[in-house]
């Protein structure tokens, strides 16, 4: 079966996904700065494809989502996904660099706030990545605020991810998500997890089984809710650093950045290659970990939320 294309083209969905929407099968979004901007090459790729496994064997459709020949695709087919892969040129697209990527016909990454932008608009309200944008450190004066957190607050989703990336400030971001009303929940844990640490020290509503996830997500959705749900799942434990380790690391790398007079959204690239480096690659066996984990738990969350919708009685399914 075909995709569907919008009137103008700009929003083009892959044959398996227009089918999986069309029936009300279980569908979850995947984003692609991760792909083009989160981790080396070719590590890249067998991190998409693995995160898109995940999602098929918890028996859900994946929607990877990116910008293509001028075209958002929710569902972007395994070439493309490859040549996005590999190509130098891509860029990496929040929500307001949608309009000129795609005017100017660039192929882009989208970040978690594009994603979930066109994810919605697409009817997919389920979404996983490896961690959120959020206040960077010393954002209190640069205002460096990830748009992640404003798409968090008016598209309305699922977000499962691994809580707030640890390069940034956690309790300022913390207090923009409650100033933006965005619901945060820790899936089996009460702290929120840091990314690349398994958990910081700032509490968070436990929920620890699946049912309750999807409980809450339909609850937003009666609600008529205008934004999302972060689910923070701590990364695995026997791939993730201790806080210490990490700031270490982490202080090295921010010398680095600055003595580069990097700055803005070349930022958090830049130190998460800088992270891969100076633990020989350890950040990104973890970030490839806990991105196909967090896919795992959305494609889950997607059929929990699916059958409960379902009206033939469960006897009846094969
Ligand atoms: N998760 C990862 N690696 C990443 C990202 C998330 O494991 O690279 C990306 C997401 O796309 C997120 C973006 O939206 O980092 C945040 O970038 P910024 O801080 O510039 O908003
Ligand atoms: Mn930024």
């Amino acid at each position: 079966m075909a995709g569907s294309t919008s009137p103008q083209g700009r929003l083009r969905l892959s044959a398996p996904v227009a089918t999986a929407l069309a029936q009300g099968a279980p569908v979850v979004a995947l984003e692609t700065a991760i792909l083009t901007h989160g981790l080396p090459r070719p590590d890249n790729l067998e991190t998409a494809l693995a995160m898109e496994q995940a999602v098929r064997r918890a028996g859900a459709v994946p929607a990877t989502i990116g910008l293509v020949d001028g075209s958002a695709r929710i569902g972007l087919e395994p070439a493309e996904l490859e040549r996005l892969a590999f190509d130098e040129r891509a860029r990496k697209c929040a929500t307001r660099d949608l309009a000129p990527a795609l005017a100017a016909r660039v192929p882009a990454g989208t970040t978690v706030s594009a994603t979930l932008y066109l994810a919605v608009r697409a009817g997919i309200r389920i979404l996983a990545t490896g961690g959120i944008g959020g206040v960077h450190r010393g954002g209190e004066t640069s205002l460096d605020i990830s748009a992640d957190l404003h798409e968090l607050r008016r598209s309305p989703a699922s977000v499962v991810c691994s809580g707030i990336k640890a390069i940034l400030d956690l309790p300022r971001t913390m207090e923009v998500l409650e100033s933006l009303s965005a619901t945060v929940v820790g899936f089996r844990t009460d702290r929120l997890p840091a990314f690349y640490v398994t958990r910081s020290e700032i509490p968070v509503p436990r929920i620890d089984d699946l049912a309750a996830l999807a409980e809450l997500h339909r609850t937003q959705e009666a609600l008529g809710w205008p934004g999302s749900v972060v689910i923070a799942q701590p990364p695995p434990a026997e791939l993730a650093l201790d806080a210490a380790t990490l700031e270490a690391l982490l202080d090295r790398c921010r010398r680095r950045a600055a003595r580069a007079g990097i700055s803005g959204a070349a930022e958090t690239p830049c130190l998460l290659a800088c992270l891969a480096e100076l633990s020989d690659g350890r950040t990104v066996r973890l970030n490839h970990a806990l991105a196909v984990a967090n896919a795992r738990l959305a494609g889950e969350l997607a059929v929990a939320v699916h059958g409960h919708r379902s009206c033939i009685p469960s006897v009846m399914l094969p």
